[in-house]
């Protein structure tokens, strides 16, 4: 039986590239010299489409597939899929959300107590040599401070928990109340949770109503010694206005994950001070990379065997 074509996006691991070889006729459109001509060559025998969560299926490749079926994202944001063109053509979509949830908790933690005790900075003061010359500068105590988390889904939930148990005061900002977030205080209001917020983390899924939801008026509402941790979506901050109160202080200091035009970055974020820089890793691990190859291939297996699918959205 010949093996479905499949157009596969973007790079994966090694080990995920071998696994969806041997199942599937992968189509490399990244590797293709002239994507357009690619797209009109493979098009009309593509079945599934193969993506990750940061490149996810625009309209144009996915109107260059008359024929297909399925789209499974290797991550859980599906924000940069196209989904009008999903919905109105009943493509089934996938995503693989929970075994990537405790690696982003875990690094949005990381990311908070790195940029609030210095750590990267102290790590270069250590190895040039500055050490011998001075202390380094006394940073801000996290323990017993309050965290404001915007968006409490299943990322969301975790990063709270995890920074509960640093004695820290909860409270989130969400559609509406979240029964499974017991005595963490509700705020409807973006700006609200910024006023009684010390650490403001965004883990809010990215959709066109959420663009800039963290923008000047939540900047300003933090303050001088607030910070913002941001392992969700670019497009849920707004850059320049985060960068204006870094580089005048209105802001005390922000880690980010993620980046508009990522990997190019606006050039300020080299300069601006009190940054913490990541390269969208939040999944970044052995561990949770093989487990989102596997379910993403289990769906797409699934769906060509007939089966329900694993991680339908
Ligand atoms: C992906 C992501 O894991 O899960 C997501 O939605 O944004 C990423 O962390 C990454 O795109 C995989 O390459």
């Amino acid at each position: 039986m010949t093996k479905p074509h499949i157009l596969q996006v973007g790079s994966y691991p090694a080990g995920d590239q071998s696994a969806l070889d041997a199942v599937f006729d992968m189509r490399r459109v990244f590797e293709a010299p002239d994507k357009a001509a690619f797209l009109a060559a493979e098009g009309p025998a593509i079945r599934g489409i193969a993506t990750r969560g940061d490149l996810g299926a625009s309209a144009e490749i996915i109107a260059a597939c008359p024929n297909l079926e399925i789209i499974s994202v290797y991550g859980v944001g599906y924000d940069a899929v196209h989904l009008p063109s999903v919905r109105a053509r009943g493509i089934k979509l996938t995503n693989t959300p929970d075994v990537l949830t405790d690696d982003v908790a875990d690094l949005a933690v990381g990311m908070l107590l790195a940029l609030s005790r210095g750590i990267a900075r102290a790590d270069g003061f250590v190895r040039d040599g500055s050490w011998s010359k001075a202390s380094f500068p006394l940073q801000r105590k996290v323990s017993g401070k309050r965290a404001g988390i915007l968006g409490l889904g299943r990322i969301g939930h975790q990063i709270a928990r995890r920074l509960e148990a640093f004695g820290m005061e909860i409270a989130y900002c969400s559609r509406q109340p979240k029964p499974e977030a017991g005595a963490w205080a509700y705020e409807a209001d973006p700006v609200a949770l910024a006023r009684r917020s010390d650490y403001y983390v965004i883990a809010l899924a990215a959709t066109p109503e959420t663009r800039h939801i963290v923008g000047r008026e939540v900047i300003a509402a933090l303050g001088p010694a607030g910070m913002v941790v941001n392992i969700s979506r670019a497009a849920n901050l707004d850059e320049a206005a985060l960068l204006d109160a870094l580089e005048t202080g209105a802001l005390g200091g922000a880690a980010l994950d993620v980046f508009d035009g990522e990997p190019a970055l606006n050039p300020r974020f080299l300069t601006a001070p009190n940054l913490l820089l990541q390269p969208h890793h939040g999944t970044g691990t052995h561990e949770t990379r093989q487990a989102m190859g596997q379910l993403m291939r289990d769906n797409l297996m699934a769906h060509f065997a007939g089966r329900p699918l694993l991680t339908p959205v």
